[in-house]
């Protein structure tokens, strides 16, 4: 089914910088009065997946949830953009058959974990690599990189601003396409 409208799933390490460049992406389209929605892993973790940890079986049933309601919401004609870490090339497999390959933009938000690490924004690296949190993607649950993105924005070098006008470039030209 086409709508015109897509879902943008924004996969990367935490601390990569997916949910500012979700909110950031999200201002602009609205800028250009689209609305659009975003499904950060922070926020629906604390709701719709609150009963979920980070065992790959309830990570992939997070992508999967995610991922049906992007489709809810493509399908209602908005645009719908998801944040998570989605670690594994099959997950993201799951959420692109979910939502319809063609509806579907995988963007990998690359960044190095050292960098990652030296952010350390909430301060969860460093709890991780001092055991107390387990299974923490990138330190001790693997993250696999995306083979075949759509688009791969570096976020250590490149600025927020470089970034949303990457991804917003690919867009207009898949849309006109
Ligand atoms: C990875 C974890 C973990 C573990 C808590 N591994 O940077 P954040 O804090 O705000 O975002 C991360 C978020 C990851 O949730 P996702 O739903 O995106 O993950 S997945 O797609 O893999 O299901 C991080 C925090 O939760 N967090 N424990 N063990 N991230």
């Amino acid at each position: 089914e086409t709508t015109g409208s897509f879902v943008v799933w924004l996969t990367g390490l935490s601390g990569a910088g997916k949910s500012t460049l979700a909110y950031e992406l999200r201002n602009r389209f609205l800028i250009s009065g689209t609305l659009s929605v975003v499904l950060d892993g922070d926020r629906i973790r604390s709701g719709l997946c609150r009963d979920l940890g980070f065992a790959p079986q309830d990570r992939r049933e997070n992508v999967r949830r995610a991922a049906e309601v992007a489709k809810l919401i493509l399908e209602s004609g908005q645009i719908a953009i998801v944040a998570l870490i989605s670690p594994t090339q099959d997950d993201r497999q799951l959420a692109r058959r979910i939502v319809g390959a063609p509806n579907f933009v995988e963007v990998y938000c690359q960044c190095p974990l050292e960098i990652c690490e030296a952010r350390d924004v909430k301060g969860l690296y460093r709890l991780a690599r001092s055991g107390g949190i387990s299974q923490f993607t990138g330190i001790s649950a693997p993250y696999e990189p995306p083979l075949e993105p759509d688009v791969v924005v570096n976020t250590a070098a490149s600025s927020l601003a470089e970034c949303v006008g990457e991804l917003l470039s690919f867009i207009e030209v898949r849309q006109a396409g």
